[in-house]
């Protein structure tokens, strides 16, 4: 089912165009296709489009350089949204390091996919693929 055969491809270019205009939407979130769930495939998705982002010269590793860019902005964030939460023992790498499987100081796509498919797997709590709006580690749409 996770095969990328050709089709897979258009599918998932279909997929990500049509989900662009909702991802940069009022819910921010990785449901591309607004079903209210994640599914793997959105999530890897999301990541993989993440580390696009973050690989500034698109060589398709995220290296030092760029890695300290993303932290740098990251605290940005943070030091913007007290209200996101201070992260306790500081530094903030912690999930950077731990994408970076082979601890070369640079986290490839691969690694980071890794790392996603990981991450997806410890929030999916009840193993069936998805992610549930309660299974998601951020709510960042307004408490209503
Ligand atoms: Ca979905
Ligand atoms: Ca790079
Ligand atoms: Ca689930």
């Amino acid at each position: 089912m996770s095969r990328l055969l050709p089709t897979g491809f258009a599918v998932l270019f279909l997929v990500s165009s049509a989900g662009l205009a909702q991802a940069q939407g009022p819910r921010g979130n990785q449901d591309a296709n607004g079903d209210g769930v994640i599914s793997a495939q959105e999530f890897e998705d999301a990541a993989q489009a993440r580390f696009q982002r973050m690989d500034a010269n698109q060589d398709g590793v995220i290296d030092a350089t760029e890695l300290a860019a993303i932290q740098k902005r990251m605290e940005e964030f943070r030091a913007q949204r007290p209200d996101a939460g201070p992260r306790p023992g500081g530094g903030g790498g912690g999930d950077w390091s731990a994408m970076d499987a082979d601890h070369d100081g640079k986290v490839t796509l691969a690694e980071a996919l890794a790392a996603s498919k990981a991450r997806f797997a410890a929030l999916d709590t009840d193993k069936d693929g998805k992610l549930s709006e309660a299974e998601r580690p951020m709510r960042r749409g307004p408490p209503n």
